[in-house]
């Protein structure tokens, strides 16, 4: 043994055992005649080295040594040659450092800054030194390594260009072996840069020219209208071509694409497909009110750089749908949107549970450096991918990296390296590529792809380019970033320098090179000339009436029949034999089949009987939240457990006659990118019934984004609307600011030409009935439902089945109880607050109050609310009553709807919590002092 390196074994033995035909094959011989279990200890090897090495051949690649003398038997000795096994260690570092640190000296940046470099990453400073004698002395066969050559100096070259080049990447941090196995193989092998062929090459130069050529001529022709120009990541539009032509040829049918203002024109034209004509159009329309293209519903409309779109591309594999979201400018506020989308495609809503197929559809997030790794949403972005009820089987991410975000320079921006390392959190790959090497990041994405389809997995790709121009078309880039400007002025196109390569190569005259660019210039100044010949001859567009259609919800029929009610009720309580469901649980459930008869059918029982009824009727259901299978107040238990294996089972999902699927799912602990997922969804399948809860209301606002961007504002700007519900608890209970209140007020002020419904109502089968209208009114439009906690088993808030099996949702209940003769006094409030006054120890004593309930406050039940009024003949006071704070609660915003629907002698009075910064008291005791003292103020005592 003395004279063996058991180290150098060890080695040799650690990669046999990784891959046997990785070694050479005297040693492979050794090892596979060996017992096992010696193969996998220190000691064992070397009492395997003991028994069989002693003479044994020496390995391929270590330089002969001299014939040891002879010795004494059965002693023998085998010199190892020192220097080339530590050679070999440090060629294994050597290969490491370039896996992990190569992207540190790869040129990423088109302007040609240098690289920070490592010296991990440069053999002569590695103990030993790797010296090109030495070098060429090392197998390459022992470093595991999927680059050609023979030795380490044969495949250092070819391992400098693969990860120190134009491309650059960061896997060595991800979890999983094998992905990273799989990954190494994938770069080293080279497999995703296969050389383009002449047509390809030909073909890519012609994609950067007509890039160029369109923001050229818009610049040209609309001096000084934002544009917010692609140029200095113009190989964007080439590299999404690509993706899509891989989703086809993966059988995806959509692809859906998330991304901001930068380069979305060029996006628009040239990846969905929108004609020149119509982006002309919406640039003439800036100047030109003739050209004004109103929205068909009647809203405000958007810039253009927000406007969605889809499109029909060709590819080989057929043709695809072309999605571009529309977008705020709130950056990666569409990327949730985008994955729910997205989702909503992959997903088949005739199965029981949404069958699931994420080949159907690919998303893609565009995102800026600066936004990427500013803004929060791109986290809970991430952490959607892996969830069963978000993931979208891998996102492509692509960070349109121009170096700078408006006029902040990275370093004032982040506090890490790259733009894109939170993903990195994410066990996500990243590609960084330089966007002046057009091949290179074709190439990316074709490795991006892979890899998604092999994993399922997001995966990002870093392009690095810089801005050509300011941060739109207005401004200045030299006042803030001067040397940088400076570079980029004398710094030529990518189309400039693909073109130059092609020609220097041969592959394309340059007089052909120059000729596509005229080409591309000459067909926009036929689009724009043929567009402006037309503004004469249209006729004027009539005034546009700023008014969205009304919703139809009293047409909508949401009775069911009792005997239904009582099957499917029945239904629901059932479990198959190999389950065993919590037996305390399963009584309470069971208490369900009494309420039929005897009445109290509560929140939970009600939700789940008008669920289960729509799935008969085909209308699918989708329902996320934070803890929401079984409900945050332990009302819904929609998903039961197994005491015994912990295996769920759905009631839902099992219904007989059921026809769509119903999709539950516990959320992650997010507000902004749940709710966007949602309303992306909910976008892409407006047949579905699709719901959003917040475990408490007041949490809501952590979405407020999504609710003022595109749930209330969508259809006005770009006639997007949908089914969202949004259950929202709410109820002043005495717990504290923060359990409380869902903010109502914020969702009136948003509520304007009928855009959302906005719900409080009080009784279990009033939201039995609002939840099927909302299903199948025909007019889809988001509903925020105020949604109760303490009601939620509230005996009074209970129904019968006759409730459900019979009327309709009624936005105004009035009090049946009421002598209408002598009534002076009518109570109108919302909510809750209705059972504190209505039940009340001295509500007896008020005479003369009538007290009802307004239960849709949008849009306002104006007709209903008169009738009401006009059932009280002898009014003289109406008296609004609020839990919330003045400045909170309905009152603002419905103040002018009952001065209008009252007589003019009836007064108007508030009561309710004063005008308050927040939202509740903090301590229970305070609470109901309060809440005592409103009710009183209601009644007059
Ligand atoms: C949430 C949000 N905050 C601020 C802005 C204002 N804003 C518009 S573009 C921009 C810079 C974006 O930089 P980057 O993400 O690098 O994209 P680029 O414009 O450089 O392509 C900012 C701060 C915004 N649109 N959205």
């Amino acid at each position: 043994m003395d004279g063996l390196n058991t180290g150098y074994a060890a080695l040799l033995l650690e990669q046999f055992l990784d891959n046997p035909t990785a070694v050479p094959a005297e040693w492979r011989e050794l090892f596979e005649s060996a017992p096992p279990e010696l193969l996998r200890a220190q000691p064992g090897l070397a009492a395997l080295l003991e028994r069989f090495g002693n003479g044994h051949a020496t390995p391929v690649g270590v330089a002969p040594t001299p014939a040891p003398a002879p010795r004494p038997a059965p002693a023998r000795e085998v010199v190892v040659d020192e220097e080339l096994v530590g050679g070999v260690a440090a060629a294994m570092a050597l290969v490491k450092a370039f896996r992990m640190h190569g992207h540190l000296a790869a040129h990423l940046d088109p302007l040609g800054s240098e690289p920070p470099g490592d010296p991990a990453l440069e053999p002569e400073r590695l103990i030993p030194k790797l010296t090109p004698e030495l070098q060429a002395r090392i197998p390459a066969s022992l470093l595991r390594l999927h680059v050609p050559g023979e030795t380490l100096a044969e495949a250092l070259p070819h391992l400098r260009e693969t990860y120190c080049g134009t491309i650059a990447y960061e896997i060595e941090h991800i979890s999983d072996h094998e992905e990273r196995v799989w990954l190494r193989q994938a770069i080293e092998s080279g497999l995703y840069r296969r050389p383009l062929d002449d047509a390809e090459r030909i073909a890519l130069l012609g994609r950067l020219a007509r890039v160029e050529g369109m923001e050229q001529y818009l610049r040209r022709s609309f001096l000084g209208q934002k544009q917010f120009s692609i140029e200095g990541v113009d190989v964007m539009v080439p590299m999404l071509d690509e993706a899509i032509e891989l989703a086809s040829a993966g059988g995806a049918h959509e692809v859906v694409i998330g991304m901001a203002h930068r380069g979305r024109l060029n996006v628009l034209a040239h990846v969905v497909g929108r004609p020149y004509e119509v982006i002309l159009r919406e640039f003439e329309g800036e100047r030109t009110i003739e050209a004004v293209v109103s929205s068909e519903e009647g809203g405000t409309g958007d810039v253009k750089y927000h406007l969605g779109a889809e499109g029909t591309r060709k590819t080989e594999a057929g043709e695809i749908t072309v999605t571009l979201a529309s977008n705020p400018s709130h950056l990666e506020a569409v990327d949730p949107v985008v994955e729910g989308r997205a989702r909503a495609e992959q997903t088949d809503r005739s199965t029981r549970d949404g069958y699931h197929d994420p080949t159907v559809a690919l998303p893609i997030l565009i995102h800026g450096d600066a936004a990427f790794s500013g803004q929060g949403e791109v986290a809970e972005t991430l952490n959607l991918q892996g969830l069963d009820g978000y993931s979208t089987g891998g996102t492509l991410h692509l960070i349109s990296n121009n170096q700078v975000g408006f006029t902040t320079d990275p370093e004032d921006a982040r506090s890490t390296r790259y733009s894109s390392d939170l993903a990195k959190g994410f066990d996500v790959p990243i590609i960084h590529v330089n966007a002046d090497d057009p091949e290179a990041a074709v190439a990316a994405v074709r490795l991006a792809n892979a890899y998604r389809w092999r994993f399922g997995h997001d995966v990002v790709v870093d392009l690095v380019g810089y801005r050509r121009h300011g941060h739109n078309e207005q401004d200045e880039p030299a006042y803030t970033q001067p040397l940088l400007a400076a570079a980029i002025a004398g710094h030529a196109t990518v189309r400039e320098l693909y073109a130059a390569r092609l020609v220097a190569e041969g592959v394309v005259p340059e007089a052909r090179a120059d000729e596509l660019v005229r080409e591309v210039q000459a067909e926009l100044k036929a689009a724009h000339e043929e567009l402006k010949r037309s503004f004469g001859i249209e006729p004027e567009l009539a005034p546009v009436e700023h008014r969205l259609p009304a919703t139809s919800g009293s047409t909508v029929h949401t009775a069911v029949p009792a005997e239904r009610l009582r099957d499917l009720n029945e239904q629901l309580l059932r479990v198959p034999d190999w389950f065993t469901p919590h037996p305390k649980l399963m009584k309470q459930l069971e208490r369900r089949r009494e309420t039929l008869n005897d009445g109290g059918i509560d929140w939970g029982q009600a939700e789940a009987l008008a669920y289960a009824s729509l799935l008969v009727d085909g209308i699918p259901i989708r329902i996320t939240g934070q803890d929401t299978e079984r409900g945050t107040f332990a009302h819904r238990h929609a998903v039961l457990h197994d005491v015994n294996t912990g295996a769920t089972f759905t009631p839902m999902q099992h219904l007989d006659d059921a026809v769509a699927s119903f999709e539950i799912h516990n959320s992650p602990l997010s507000e902004y990118a749940c709710v966007g997922f949602e309303y992306g969804y909910s976008a892409a399948a407006p047949e579905a019934l699709v719901l959003w809860e917040a475990q408490f209301g007041d949490f809501v606002n952590g979405a407020q984004i999504v609710i003022d961007q595109f749930i209330s504002a969508g259809l006005s700007k770009w006639g997007e609307t949908s089914r969202l519900t949004l259950l929202l608890p709410h109820g002043y209970e005495g717990n504290g600011p923060e359990h409380s209140s869902a903010r109502l007020e914020r969702f009136l002020q948003l509520a304007a030409q009928e855009n959302i419904r906005i719900v409080n109502c009080s009784t279990s089968a009033q939201y039995f009935h609002l939840l099927r209208r909302q299903a199948l009114d025909a007019t889809a439009r988001p509903l925020v439902v105020m949604t109760p906690k303490g009601l939620l088993r509230l005996k009074q808030a209970s129904s019968t089945l006759d409730d459900l099996s019979a009327g309709a949702f009624r936005p105004v209940l009035d009090d049946a109880s009421a002598d209408r003769e002598r009534a002076t006094r009518l109570i109108l409030c919302s909510g809750k607050v209705y059972y504190d006054i209505a039940g009340h120890e001295r509500r007896g004593e008020a005479e003369g109050v009538a007290v009802a309930r307004l239960e849709q406050l949008y849009p306002f039940p104006v007709k209903e609310t008169a009738e009401l009024l006009r059932g009280y003949p002898e009014l003289r006071e109406l008296v609004w009553v609020q839990e919330e704070p003045q400045n909170m609660g309905p009152f603002r915003a419905i103040r002018h709807r009952l001065e209008e629907a009252k007589p003019g002698a009836v007064q108007l009075v508030y009561a309710g919590r004063p005008w308050r910064a927040s939202p509740s008291e903090g301590y229970p005791t305070a609470h109901l002092r309060e809440q005592d003292r409103i009710v009183h103020a209601a009644l007059g005592l």
